[in-house]
C-alpha cells in the first residue's frame, strides 16, 4: 500500500512527510446508490478537485475492475500527482446482491472472481483491497448463520491468498449493524484476521461506524495498533469531518500513538454537494495535522 509516496508515472510528486498519514478521499467513477462517495461518475472532477483541496490519494469504489477505463485513470494519476489507496467492493452487494454471506447458487464463485479481478487492478496501482460492506448479511437459525459464516470466511481467505500472491493488502471493514450482521465492532475484526491468520489482511476501521458501535473509538484504535492498515473519516452524521460531533482530535491522538502512517480516507456524503464535501474534509484534515 503506497503511504508516502505518489502515483510514480511521469507526473509530478509532491512531496508530503512520510511520517504523518496521507489523505484520500472515496470516489466513483460511475453513478451509484452508495451514497458516501463523492463526484460519483464524474472522476476528472473529482480528481481535479481532491488535488486542489489538498488530498494526495484516491479511493475508487467499483462495481466490477473494467468500470475504470486504465488509460484515462492514469492520464488523471499523472495529471494531478495522485495515488490510489485502495479499491472498495462493497457495490458488488448493493448493486449486484453478491455478498460473501449469499450462499444462492453460483454466488461465491462470481464474487470471488470478481474480488480477484479488483485485486489485479489494485496491484497495478500499489492500492488496497477493500472487504467491507460485501460480506452481506447472514440469514436464518444460528446453525444456518454459522455455516454461512464458514463459507464465507473460506472464499474471503481465498481471495486473501491470491491478494498475497501478487503484494496487495486486503482490508476487513467493520460496518454498523444497519448495514451488516458479519463483523461490526473492531474486535470481530481482529477475530477474523485470527481466522484468516494472513500477515497481508489488515484491519480497517471506518469513524462513522466506530460511532454507532465501539464502546470507545480511540481505545479501539490503540488496540488495533499495527493490524491498522486504513481509516475512514467521516463524521457521525456521514458528513464530512467537522459537520457533526465526532471528536477527531482524539482519534488522531490515538493514531499517533500507534505511529499510524498509512492513509486517512474521507468517506463522506456529498452534503452540502460535492465540492463543498471535498473542500471541508481537505481543509479539516489539514487543519487537524497542521499541514500546509
Ligand atoms: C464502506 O467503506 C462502508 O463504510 C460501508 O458503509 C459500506 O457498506
Ligand atoms: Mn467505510
Amino acid at each position: 500500500l503506497r503511504t508516502s509516496t505518489n502515483h510514480n508515472n511521469s507526473g509530478e510528486k509532491k512531496p508530503f512527510d512520510p511520517r504523518i498519514p496521507s489523505f484520500g478521499v472515496a470516489l466513483s467513477p460511475k453513478p451509484t446508490p452508495f451514497a458516501p462517495l463523492l463526484f460519483s461518475g464524474r472522476l476528472p472532477q473529482g480528481f481535479q478537485a481532491a488535488a486542489e483541496a489538498g488530498f494526495q490519494a484516491i479511493e475508487l469504489s467499483l462495481r466490477t475492475a473494467d468500470e475504470v477505463n486504465l488509460e484515462e485513470l492514469n492520464t488523471l494519476l499523472d495529471l494531478y500527482g495522485l495515488s490510489i489507496s485502495a479499491i472498495a467492493t462493497g457495490r458488488s452487494y448493493i448493486e449486484d446482491n453478491l455478498s460473501f454471506a449469499n450462499l444462492e447458487a453460483d454466488v461465491q464463485d462470481r464474487l470471488v472472481l470478481r474480488i480477484k479481478e479488483h485485486i489485479r487492478l489494485a496491484a497495478q496501482f500499489d492500492a488496497a483491497v477493500i472487504i467491507g460492506g460485501v460480506r452481506g448479511r447472514f440469514h436464518g437459525t444460528a446453525s444456518e448463520q454459522i455455516h454461512q459464516r464458514d463459507i464465507a470466511i473460506n472464499s474471503i481467505r481465498e481471495c486473501a491468498k491470491f491478494a498475497k500472491e501478487l503484494g496487495v493488502t486486503i482490508l476487513i471493514e467493520p460496518i454498523n449493524r444497519y448495514e451488516t450482521n458479519f463483523i461490526n465492532l473492531a474486535g470481530d475484526g481482529f477475530r477474523l484476521l485470527d481466522e484468516i491468520s494472513e500477515p497481508s489482511v489488515k484491519l480497517l476501521l471506518d469513524t462513522f461506524h466506530m460511532n454507532i458501535e465501539e464502546v470507545n473509538i480511540s481505545a479501539s484504535i490503540q488496540l488495533a495498533g499495527n493490524r491498522l492498515g486504513y481509516i475512514h473519516f467521516a463524521d457521525s452524521n456521514r458528513f464530512a469531518p467537522g459537520l457533526g460531533h465526532t471528536d477527531f482530535v482524539q482519534v488522531m491522538h490515538a493514531l499517533n500513538s500507534i505511529h499510524y502512517q498509512g492513509v486517512i480516507t474521507a468517506e463522506i456524503l456529498p452534503v452540502p454537494d460535492d465540492l463543498a464535501a471535498i473542500r471541508q474534509a481537505g481543509t479539516y484534515l489539514k487543519t487537524l495535522y497542521s499541514r500546509p
